[in-house]
């Protein structure tokens, strides 16, 4: 066995030469692998071997580029010539896949005259998830063995394709038995030799390309299809574009000079560089400093459920898809049949359902009406209404009923956690598990960690939301915890600027173009007006209350602050415009114009600080969590990073300014906060913060 480098070794078998790679934790293309795999194959060009095995440790065939190395200065060999030298072997080259290929992993094994995979393995392009393309002649290869409407949905998408559905798409040759791959490849290589199989280069199979050539169509249905999904993002396009060329450039080389140019242009843009920072972001969230990740986890076979409305129904589908079984429990049978057909009709519904599965699914729900079905559950989460006297009354009868050990969680979004705790006898095992409605769809977990909650609580829930398919932050008990708390500044705000003269249509125009799926009142009118009103007690004190004393509830009743036409598309809507100026004249004002800069910097300024604020008290552990709380459950754009990462973009110092300015006009909702002072004053970021 010959050590190459660090990361590298060359063995022979027989005739076959086996390069592996050991770089952990994903064999990543850092310059040490890069120079591994060029003077390795190098080395096992000059052999006498016959043929030429690539293959991996670890986990995972290489998972991409080193995305740390990016905005440095370049090292070592390139990937193009460890490419170059993989395409041009003079005898086969076969890559071994495990675990997954992706982005520049890929790109190196389509350079390879021949791939084999194990049937778990997946491979895929995700390189537009960091705001990129696939820049190593991705784009250029995989429509010439896919073909270009396949290779445009997985530049755009980034999805990773099973090694059995690559295998029908020609992407991988050969599929071995599960735990056989280095023997399998080795055997696929010596049977290349028998049979004088050719060294095919990709490259040069241009006939997939024959169909798309002369039909731009293609492309702008492409485009136009996907719009929506798309919108304000640059690699998409970014990605069309450089399909596009490998179909229309005169030549392989001048398809791969216009993927480079397309690259480096989303590569130097702040686009990716927000996108890449948020890949990390979410997964430093997952490192808390006090529990160490080899805390250990209390088992979890068995879920409660409290609760089986649209909340509770959708927490329970969460665990049933990955097989552990769940009591749910309600009051009354009618409501608990409800949440169970529910439960059954969006399994029916969901587009990858087949019955037997559905009946797989339900068959690990069990209704019941009496709490103590509860009794020999590992977790058990509340999802009732959003009191304190009843959440208090439910966690005494937990505490009665539960076995020690289990965890009992609150799905609370904002009520004091370490009051619920204190009214059972084990505070340690209570722990607030924030999900976002639908709960079966949405991301993001919020993990609230209470005065008393034991660290194996936190770890069990952090791995579980990972099981889960989850991304978990763990934050701390304050009012509206993170995600709910800086929300509430910018719903303060948009609330103020209408009472000023800005319309709802204004202010959601801004924020949309912004990048949020939609504005603070476009998403008033989805959820219904009448969320928390109560129609006796309404005096028309605020526009909400009159526009729903007029039946405008919402998309649902057809009017709201918007009119909806029978396809609820909204317009805006002449009889809120005259409820808000009605208001303002009352309130003994002028409506004024408001510019559209300032309803961004009053909408995004306040939530920035208030971040800085959740930060200095230590709700947050870190800058990033509040990110990924805010992209994953609130709709921020991920091209901007978060919240946080904007306000370092754009400056403390300048997010400090503004906020003095408008706490000199508007007073003390925009009170800088200490955090936001002190980084100005030590000219640091919400970055630098570090948690005491
Ligand atoms: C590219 O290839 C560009 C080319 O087209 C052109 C070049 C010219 N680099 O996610 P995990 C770290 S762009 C550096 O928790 P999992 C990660 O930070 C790249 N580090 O594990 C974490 O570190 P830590 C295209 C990376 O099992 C650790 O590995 N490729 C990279 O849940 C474990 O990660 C991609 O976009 C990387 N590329 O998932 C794939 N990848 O332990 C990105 C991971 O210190 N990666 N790390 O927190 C993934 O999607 C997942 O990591 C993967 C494993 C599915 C591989």
């Amino acid at each position: 066995m010959a050590e190459i480098n660090s990361v590298t070794t060359l063995t022979q078998e027989g005739d076959v030469a086996v390069l592996t790679l050991n770089s952990p934790p994903v064999n990543a293309l850092s310059a040490n692998v890069r120079e591994g795999l060029f003077e390795g194959f190098k080395a096992a060009i000059a052999s006498p071997a016959k043929a030429i095995v690539l293959i991996c440790e670890g986990r995972t065939f290489i998972a991409g580029a080193d995305i740390t190395e990016f905005g440095g200065a370049s090292k070592g060999p390139s990937l193009f010539e460890v490419q170059d030298m993989i395409e041009g072997a003079p005898k086969p080259v076969i890559a071994a896949i495990h675990g997954t290929a992706l982005g520049g992993g890929l790109e190196v094994a389509l350079c390879c005259h021949y791939r084999v995979a194990v049937p778990s393995a997946r491979v895929g392009l995700p390189e537009v998830n960091i705001g990129l393309l696939p820049g190593a002649g991705g784009t250029q290869r995989l429509p010439r063995i896919v073909g270009v409407e396949k290779a445009l949905e997985m530049v755009t998408s980034g999805q990773h394709v099973p090694a059995k559905a690559a295998a029908e798409m020609g992407l991988v040759d050969e599929i071995v038995p599960e735990g056989q791959l280095r023997e399998g490849a080795i055997a696929f290589a010596k049977k290349a030799v028998a049979e004088n199989k050719p060294l095919v280069k990709v490259r040069e199979n241009n006939a997939r390309l024959e169909s798309a050539r002369g039909h731009p169509e293609i492309f702008a249905n492409f485009r136009k299809a996907n719009a929506r999904k798309f919108r304000g993002f640059m690699a998409p396009e970014n990605n069309i574009k450089a399909v596009e060329a490998a179909v229309n450039a005169k030549s392989f080389d001048e398809g791969l000079g216009e993927e480079r140019k397309l690259f480096m242009e989303l590569m130097t843009g702040p686009q990716s560089a927000a996108q890449r920072y948020y890949f990390f972001a979410e997964r430093q969230a997952q490192k808390i400093p006090d529990v160490p990740d080899d805390t250990p986890a209390r088992p979890i076979k068995k879920v409660g459920v409290l609760g089986a409305g649209t909340m509770g129904g959708g927490i329970a589908m969460n665990f049933v898809n990955i097989g552990i079984p769940v009591t749910i429990v309600e009051v009354k049978q009618d409501a608990l049949d409800r949440g169970l057909a529910t439960i059954r009709k969006n399994y029916e519904r969901s587009r990858s359902a087949r019955p037997e599965e559905t009946e797989k699914r339900m068959s690990l729900l069990t209704g019941s009406l009496e709490m103590e079905a509860f009794a020999d559950c590992d977790l058990v989460i509340e999802a009732v209404f959003e009191r304190m006297d009843i959440k208090k009354d439910v966690f005494t009868r937990l505490d009665a009923i539960c076995k020690p050990g289990a965890i009992l969680a609150t799905n609370t979004s904002g009520l004091n956690i370490d009051e619920i705790a204190s009214v059972t006898s084990r505070p340690q095992d209570v722990i607030g598990l924030h999900f976002f409605s639908p709960a079966n769809v949405m991301k993001l977990l919020e993990i609230v960690r209470a005065d008393k909650t034991a660290k194996d609580v936190i770890a069990t829930s952090m791995k579980l939301a990972k099981q889960i398919g989850k991304v978990a932050v763990l934050v701390g008990v304050c009012p509206g915890f993170v995600g709910n708390r800086i929300l509430a500044q910018r719903q303060r705000e948009a609330q103020k600027l209408v009472m000023e003269g800005a319309m709802p249509w204004d202010v959601d125009r801004v924020l949309y173009d912004f990048g949020f799926p939609m504005g603070p009142f476009a998403m008033s009118d989805l959820a219904g007006l009448d969320i928390g009103w109560v129609k006796e007690k309404s005096k028309g004190e605020s526009i909400r209350d009159v526009l729903c004393e007029m039946d405008r509830r919402g998309q649902k009743t057809g009017a709201g602050y918007y009119d909806y036409d029978e396809n609820r598309n909204a317009k805006p809507s002449p009889v809120t415009e005259k409820i808000i100026n009605d208001f303002i004249v009352k309130s003994g004002r002028n409506p004024r114009k408001v510019s559209d800069d300032e309803i961004l910097e009053r909408c995004l300024y306040p939530m920035i600080n208030e971040g800085a604020k959740i930060l200095e008290e230590g709700k947050a552990i870190r800058s990033s969590d509040i990110d990924v709380v805010w992209v994953n459950g609130y709709g921020w754009p991920v091209y901007r990073g978060g919240p946080m990462y904007f306000g370092d973009q754009l400056g403390p110092d300048k997010v400090l300014a503004k906020m003095k300015e408008f706490q000199g006009k508007m007073g003390d909702d925009f009170r800088p906060a200490a955090l936001l002072e002190k980084l100005v004053a030590d000219g640091k970021k919400f970055a630098d913060f570090k948690k005491a």
